[in-house]
């Protein structure tokens, strides 16, 4: 070797060093975190895996290419080779790559499979992303609330460039002091923070769903190994066991408009007592803050906002849909209605709370959420499918806390759409059945 070809191949094994020296766990935070499950270590794992035979083919390839350009140079007199058609190359680097790639693969389908399998849950947690926050709703425990950006963290975002706090146009360049000023905002928390945490047991196999209720997002959190996208009308299922408790944050990681850099996921994972403790405060301040009559509306008329551009805030589709929704709904309880009116009114009932699961075909996504499309409860008897709808059954949630209209509006819907034809059932059948 040259001295020429002795400094490159030096170079090259400097900068791998390099390079791998800034990629190792404690290189402050460039790497992929290892993570606080058993997944994510083993997704960790892989990618270091991964990356080291990079590093060796890249240090191969990149190696060999320097020193023969340097060292078969045409001012050397070398003569360039000549071996078209040659069956023994092509075999070589027909088979080489393919057996690393296969190399690749087996540990990689493993974890793949593993990471598909959300059998055996201990609990279920639904997600449904909106522009811009989370929802999370505890199956079966009729617990359910929105998650949205910290309000210190979001006033501090529409800073003018004139100081914090000041307005609501958008940011200019910062000065040096004011980025400082930004990064104590929150707890030093600035825009990762949220209002209500997601909040898990420890040593729990915690199943998600995660859908969406207008564009695609998608829910990631790094270090339990969790990306998945939210899919307006499709579910998508996976799950986390987490090992330490702690905090771990995460961000919508699927740009999905304006303000897609703020709605910041924060999952709180505690030691089960403490976890069984905090749930039950929320079924209690549940209960008390949510009348049941004002839940439904909302979510009814969330639904039917269009996905475009939407009000910017949460709060004023809320304040202004809650009365104008609940209106009708309470003096037309007590009286029968005309077939037409329940099925107006079950459709919009069925978009927000059942086209999730079941889909706005009614075919649902089975096996997990059965069709409606001639099944035995729709086409049975009306107190069957009513009760379903009100108590709910393995991992359906319960409805109960749906006006008695609303509940005979979307069963007369369910058994009088996509084929079915099962007849009407009246807000006072349900009544008779709570
Ligand atoms: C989170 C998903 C989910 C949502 C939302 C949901 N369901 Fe279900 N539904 C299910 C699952 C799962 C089953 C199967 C339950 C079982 O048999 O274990 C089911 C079953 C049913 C059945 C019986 C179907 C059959 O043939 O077994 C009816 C009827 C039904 N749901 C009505 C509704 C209505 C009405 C709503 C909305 C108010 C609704 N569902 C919302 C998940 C869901
Ligand atoms: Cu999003």
């Amino acid at each position: 070797m040259g001295r020429l070809a002795r400094i490159a191949a030096g170079t090259s094994l400097a900068l791998a060093a390099f390079v791998a020296q800034a990629y190792t766990e404690t290189s402050g935070g460039y790497n992929l975190p290892t993570g606080v499950t058993d997944l994510s270590k083993e997704v960790h794992s892989l990618h270091m895996l991964i990356f080291w035979i990079c590093v060796a083919i890249g240090t191969v390839v990149f190696g060999l290419m320097i020193y023969s350009i340097i060292n078969h140079r045409r001012s050397k007199g070398h003569k360039p080779a000549d071996f078209h058609e040659s069956t023994t190359v092509e075999i070589l680097w027909t088979a080489a790559p393919f057996l690393i790639l296969i190399g690749m693969a087996i540990p990689a389908a493993g974890t793949l499979i593993k990471m598909e399998d959300t059998r055996n849950a201990d609990m279920t947690v639904k997600i449904t992303g909106y522009q811009w926050k989370w929802e999370y709703e505890y199956i079966g425990e009729d617990v359910k609330f929105f998650s949205t950006l910290a309000a210190e963290s979001n006033a501090a975002r529409q800073h003018d460039g004139n100081g914090l706090l000041s307005g609501a146009a958008w940011a200019k360049t910062f000065s040096k002091d004011e980025l400082e000023k930004l990064k104590k905002v929150d707890g030093g928390n600035y825009l990762v923070n949220v209002d209500n945490e997601l909040v898990l047991p420890v040593g729990k196999k915690v199943r998600f769903l995660v859908t969406s209720n207008d564009v695609i997002h998608a829910w990631w959190v790094p270090e339990i190994a969790v990306k998945k996208d939210a899919i307006p009308g499709y579910v998508n299922e996976t799950w986390a066991k987490i090992n330490t408790p702690g905090v771990y944050r995460g961000v919508c990681a699927e740009l999905c408009g304006r303000d897609h850099g703020f709605m910041p996921i924060v999952v709180r994972a505690l030691p089960e007592a403490e976890y069984q403790a905090w749930l039950a405060k929320q079924k209690g301040g549940e209960a008390a803050a949510a009348a049941p009559a004002a839940a439904a509306p909302v979510e009814v008329a969330a639904a039917a906002t269009t996905a475009t551009d939407a009000a910017p805030a949460a709060a004023p589709v809320e304040v202004a849909a809650a009365p104008a929704a609940a209106a009708p709904a309470a003096p037309a309880a007590a009286k029968d209605l005309s077939k037409d009116e329940l099925m107006k009114k079950g459709e919009q009932v069925y978009t927000a709370n059942c086209s999730a699961c079941h889909q706005p075909t009614g075919k649902g996504l089975p096996p997990n959420f059965p069709s409606l499309v001639g099944s035995k409860i729709v086409k049975g008897a009306a107190v069957d499918h009513i009760k379903q709808t009100l108590n709910g059954k393995g991992m359906m949630p319960p409805f109960k806390h749906l006006s008695d209209l609303d509940v005979a509006a979307v069963v007369t819907y369910q058994r009088n759409s996509w084929g079915n034809s099962s007849g009407v059932v009246q807000p006072a059948a349900v009544a008779a059945a709570r």
